[in-house]
């Protein structure tokens, strides 16, 4: 019987999960979890980010995400699944971070010794010994300087699919090359930590699947190759840095003889792997247009697939390639599950009480902007919590204006996708709390499922490995029958919306939208709207 696994390699932490596919016995046989900061304290990194000097800058250490890799594969192997019967092994990666290695990287990946530890083995190949990841917001004159050499925002959103953000890798490779140059000269190799992690697992210098390589300001969306221009406009002779782009159904190889002398297993195809957020597509089972997923994870994010890249020319959102060969709509929100536990642990409440405090009060009109750290939706480069309107200081009103404005913002932000929203698969850590997905149906005026497995990303890579290793057999098999039983969200979980509460929120969010507007200095006092509104409730 065919096992598929599918790792995830998040900000927090790396997750396996092990899928069986036979027949009508389809479900999660295997997963374990580990967290960075617990499992590798001597990285020194909280959530997952190594320490901070500035609030713009956020990095993580490759190694670490080698070392975990190492860890995790070590419990699957020694679990009691009959591991080889792993036939494909797919994962998922925090999107944008980059890892920068030397002249050394490629012959050390290929000749990976099984009788040594991983870590030791790889500690001379970086360029670099910092990552940064996708919460760093540093580069906005990059971001500048990238967007006026191609002709403008539009053109760079047309072309690869989202105008220049911080956080994408370009921006990010530009401001290594002009603050270390002599390491930019070194750099033999830019991988992103998806294609990083495939390499080890396989081998080889793996490619950059479709998904992921959206998320770099650098791939043509409709060549899915290498845009010259940006590539030109980004960094010196960075094409020969760059691995090839290639589908994410792409076999890149089979596990080295690294992981099978190490750890005994079999030699299982490796798939491509992707972004987290194109592997959560398939994980939350968005094959086709229509519905959205809403992530509540350290980021937050809402995504849907589209048949045709629809860009959005205003800036907010971002076109990625997706896993089918379609593509998909996303907006992602940097205050996501860390604003609520700051929050949480601020007020002393534990989960239950902050789940209490939301299913406890009735909606109000007053308005946070919940920016406790830089926000990527809408852009906030320094972070600041503003507050509008009669400020109720009770525990529980903090813990719903929190959520309400979390809400309102993805049901915004997410209005250029051109979806009417009716149905959500809601998904990520923060999916468990009922009170906080009621929340969601009445701001969106949508019905919200949980999804039988919790772990998307992770549940999405396996699945997205069962699909390619079925395509390179005899019996290739159509995504929904790849995602048959794994990702139907589950009936009993249906949250409908309070149709007098979403009328409320239709109101709150226009005035959301105005108190965005000015702290962000675009807009008047949004005073008047906040009184109008409270005469009228
Ligand atoms: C998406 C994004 C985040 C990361 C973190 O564009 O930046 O969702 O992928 O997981």
């Amino acid at each position: 019987m065919p096992l598929y696994l599918g790792l995830d390699s998040s900000t927090q932490g790396l997750t396996a999960i092990v899928i069986s596919v036979e027949g009508e016995d389809r479900r999660v046989v295997f997963e374990s979890s580990l967290s960075f900061d617990e499992s590798l304290p001597l990285y020194g990194t909280t959530h997952g980010v190594l320490p901070r000097t500035d609030q713009k800058i956020a990095t993580s250490s490759p190694l670490m995400w080698a070392e975990a890799l190492d860890l995790l594969i070590a419990r699957v192997a020694t679990s009691s699944l009959d591991r080889r019967q792993i036939a494909a092994v797919s994962g998922s990666a925090q999107q944008h971070g980059s890892v920068y290695l030397n002249a050394a990287w490629s012959q050390v990946v290929r000749a990976l010794d099984a009788s040594r530890p991983l870590v030791p083995q790889l500690r001379s190949v970086f360029a670099r010994e910092e990552s940064p990841i996708w919460m760093d917001s540093s580069t906005g004159e990059e971001c500048a300087e990238i967007t006026a050499s191609v002709g403008g925002p539009d053109v760079l959103a047309r072309r690869t699919g989202s105008r220049a953000f911080e956080r994408f890798t370009g921006p990010q490779i530009r401001r290594f090359f002009k603050r270390s140059p002599e390491n930019y000269r070194a750099t033999a190799r830019v991988h992103l930590v998806s294609s990083f992690l495939a390499s080890l697992l396989s081998g080889t210098d793996a490619p950059i699947d479709h998904g992921d390589a959206s998320g770099m300001n650098l791939m043509d969306l409709a060549t899915r190759d290498w845009w010259q221009d940006a590539v030109h406009a980004t960094a010196p002779e960075l094409r020969d840095k760059l691995a090839n782009v290639a589908p994410s159904t792409t076999v890149i190889g089979t596990l080295s003889p690294y992981w099978q002398g190490r750890h005994g297993l079999p030699a299982a195809k490796v798939i491509a792997w992707s972004g987290d957020n194109p592997c959560s597509l398939i994980g939350t089972g968005l094959v086709r247009e229509g519905r959205v997923a809403v992530s509540l994870g350290t980021s937050d994010t809402v995504f849907g697939l589209m048949r045709e890249p629809r860009v959005d020319v205003t800036g907010t959102g971002h076109v990625f390639g997706a896993p089918t060969g379609d593509y998909m709509g996303l907006t992602c929100f940097q205050n996501g599950s860390l604003a609520r536990e700051r929050v949480r642990n601020e007020l002393g409440m534990d989960w239950a009480a902050f789940s209490r405090a939301l299913a406890t009060t009735a909606p109000s009109v007053r308005i946070m902007l919940p920016w406790f750290e830089p926000e990527i939706t809408p852009a906030v480069p320094i972070a600041g919590v503003h507050r509008y309107g009669p400020w109720d200081t009770r525990p529980e009103a903090e813990v719903r204006a929190l959520v309400e404005a979390q809400m309102m913002a993805m049901a915004l932000h997410s209005r250029w996708m051109g979806v009417e929203i009716d149905t959500i698969h809601a998904t990520g850590g923060a999916a468990a709390n009922r009170s906080i997905l009621q929340t969601m149906a009445d701001v969106f005026g949508a019905t919200v499922y949980q999804l039988e497995v919790g772990q998307s990303a992770a549940l999405g890579a396996a699945l997205r490995a069962a699909h390619a290793d079925l395509a390179a057999g005899d019996s290739p098999a159509e995504w929904e029958e790849v995602l048959r039983g794994f990702v139907e969200p589950v009936a009993t979980t249906r949250l409908a919306p309070d149709a007098r509460r979403h009328e409320f929120y239709r109101e709150l969010m226009r005035v959301y939208a105005a108190c965005e507007a000015h702290a962000l200095g675009r807009g008047p006092d949004p005073e008047p709207l906040l009184r109008q509104l409270q005469e009228h409730a």
